[in-house]
């Protein structure tokens, strides 16, 4: 199989956390491709042209992080990626993740380009499910799991990109159990081997 990736995307991030976490790493060549370009090398497999991108070794593509997920659990790995329980934090966390996309995609257009209302929108948006999320995490005593599921490899993603590519949003904030889950998760080798670059953002 072929995954297609790029260094800054939470959403492939979360799938090669996820085939380390795993073991299925084996399973899987990682191919860098660049995004938004006419010579991606990810495009002569999927029109869609986005990462992440799973091929699959009879010719199958899977693009779309919530399909690809479920697919990996069908590949005997180490554990459940997506018990029952981690479904409904998945789609916190994807709505979460999706809102912080729209919202850094407006302030990389020049500012006469950006929309305020489509940024205050996304603005509370992500910051009502993170707080959502912290009220969760308080009442349930998150703390580092040993074998992350889904939902917490998404939310580990989701925070790193705020950490490193949406600096915008301060995140930590009145946060303190999401921002301890975050330090530990961040701390794991697999977390460690797919760390994003530094945006400008
Ligand atoms: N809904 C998709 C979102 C994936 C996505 O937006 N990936 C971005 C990188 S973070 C991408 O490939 N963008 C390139 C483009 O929009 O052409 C998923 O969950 O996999």
């Amino acid at each position: 199989m072929q995954l297609f990736y790029s260094s800054g995307s939470p959403y492939a991030r979360a799938v090669r956390v996820a085939l380390r976490e795993t073991g299925l790493l084996d399973r899987v060549e990682e191919r860098e491709t660049t995004l938004r370009d006419p010579k991606a090398v990810v495009l002569p497999h999927s029109p869609v042209g986005r990462v992440p991108t799973l091929v699959l070794a009879d010719g199958t593509v899977l693009t779309e992080t919530a399909l690809i997920l479920p697919y990996l659990d069908t590949l005997g790995g180490a554990y459940p990626l997506l018990p029952p329980a981690a479904l409904a934090r998945c789609g916190q966390v994807l709505g979460l993740l999706e809102g912080m996309a729209v919202w850094n995609r407006e302030l990389r257009r020049p500012e006469h380009e950006r929309s305020p209302g489509v940024i205050a929108l996304e603005t509370t948006r992500v910051n009502r499910v993170a707080d959502a999320l912290e009220a969760q995490g308080e009442v349930q005593g998150w703390t580092a799991p040993a074998r992350p599921d889904a939902a917490d490899i998404l939310l580990g993603c989701a925070l790193g990109y705020a950490e490193r590519r949406h600096r915008a949003w301060p995140w930590r904030e009145g946060r303190p159990v999401l921002a301890r889950f975050f330090d530990s998760l961040a701390e794991r080798p697999s977390f460690r081997a797919t760390i994003p670059p530094l945006s400008g953002i």
